[in-house]
């Protein structure tokens, strides 16, 4: 019944949107491209309104089971991430913006909105290590655990998965805060021992050089401090280049049957020749999952690529590939997923989303 009411929310929300482009368009001169998309968009809002309403009818028949009721405990299976009735699994959904900087967007009712409202399935908690104000460099690390706690606690009352992320990334080689890693992970996997809904990702961004032996060291370390006990959880691995290098992990495969090597890309940055390499890897069964993504380029700014960004998402689709958009926040960068000027912590509506927001949620309306 609250899904219910949730939904009508939205589509009051929605139809108000749709009534602001129109002013918004008689009021001031806008280009024509700027035309073009506002009628895009109020058509597509317009698409959106029936589907939430047919979605809200099916639901007051059926209750919707929760993503993790569908699919229970993960793992890898010829490559794929896999559920509990041996079916392939794609997860995808949102990553919070460093929590140290972010923490609000961590509350029960924005995880809700991301999983009834935007149709996702997974959450990604980023825990920055080396940033000011990261786990190793300056941040409460008390309170930096709390927040990875409570997050997983919100994700786990709503049914959905959450990737526990230690977001190395000035700190290019992980053995850099190795340690650290193996405290806070041997903490978090028992905690977390009897919520199977947990992934842990041991290393956002290798990068400065950082090899794969390095990387695959630092992880053999790291796992069997999760598998002592979580002896059966998915673990992601970064790989060379800010988590580009997907190869070298298949020339190496770490010997763990239960992890997933990780490939980022930034749309506006990264073009056909990464996504020949996702592709052609794919093809030869290495698990593989997209645990970060944005639409602009690289440095999480500039303009965004919705032709890029859509070749991306179909190959995503075609070989059932996780992945995570970045970012929830309403930083004043491209990558933000909801506009700087909306302040909102919870019911974050389609219109409170950025450009990059309202495309992404979009797609996984379709
Ligand atoms: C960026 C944030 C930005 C922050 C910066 C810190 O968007 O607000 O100031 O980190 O250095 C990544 C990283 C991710 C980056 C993102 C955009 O994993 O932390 O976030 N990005 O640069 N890899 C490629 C791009």
């Amino acid at each position: 019944m609250k899904k219910v009411g949730s939904y009508a929310l939205l589509i009051s929300m929605l139809s108000g949107c749709s009534q602001q482009n129109t002013v918004n368009q008689t009021e001031s001169e806008v280009s024509e491209a700027q035309m073009q998309e506002n009628s895009e968009n109020i058509e597509t809002e317009k698409m959106q309104d029936t589907e939430k309403i047919q979605d809200t009818e099916k639901n007051e028949n059926t209750e919707k089971l929760s993503p993790f009721e569908m699919h229970g405990a993960l793992h890898v299976e010829n490559g794929k991430l896999t559920d509990q009735h041996g079916d392939v699994v794609q997860l995808y959904g949102m990553s919070t913006h460093g929590i140290a900087w972010f923490p609000q967007y961590v509350n029960p009712d924005a995880f809700r909105t991301l999983r009834d409202d935007w149709n996702t399935n997974c959450i990604r908690l980023a825990m920055y290590t080396a940033e000011d104000g990261g786990y190793c460099s300056g941040g409460d690390k008390e309170q930096l655990k709390q927040l990875v706690k409570d997050g997983v606690s919100y994700a786990t009352d709503l049914g959905m998965y959450v990737i526990v992320d230690w977001h190395i990334l000035s700190d290019g080689d992980p053995n850099q805060n190795k340690d650290e890693a193996i405290a806070f992970f041997k903490e978090m996997a028992e905690t977390f021992v009897n919520n199977d809904n947990v992934l842990y990702e041991i290393c956002n961004e290798p990068n400065g050089g950082t090899s794969w032996e390095s990387i695959k060291a630092y992880a053999e370390e790291i796992i069997p401090v999760i598998r002592e006990k979580k002896p059966d959880a998915v673990i992601l691995v970064g790989t060379p280049t800010w988590s580009q290098e997907i190869d070298k992990a298949a020339e190496s495969p770490l010997e763990d049957k239960n992890v997933m090597y990780t490939l980022h890309f930034y749309a506006g940055t990264h073009k056909d020749d990464l996504r020949n390499r996702l592709e052609s890897y794919a093809q030869n069964g290495l698990p593989i999952f997209v645990s970060e993504f944005g639409m602009c380029d690289a440095s999480g700014n500039g303009g965004i690529d919705k032709k890029s960004a859509s070749k991306w998402m179909k190959l995503l689709k075609k070989y059932k590939i996780g992945h995570i958009a970045w970012n929830i926040s309403n930083k004043n960068e491209t990558s933000a997923l909801i506009q700087s000027k909306c302040g909102k912590t919870d019911k974050i509506s389609y219109k409170n989303l950025s450009k990059s927001g309202k495309w992404i949620a979009k797609w996984w309306k379709k």
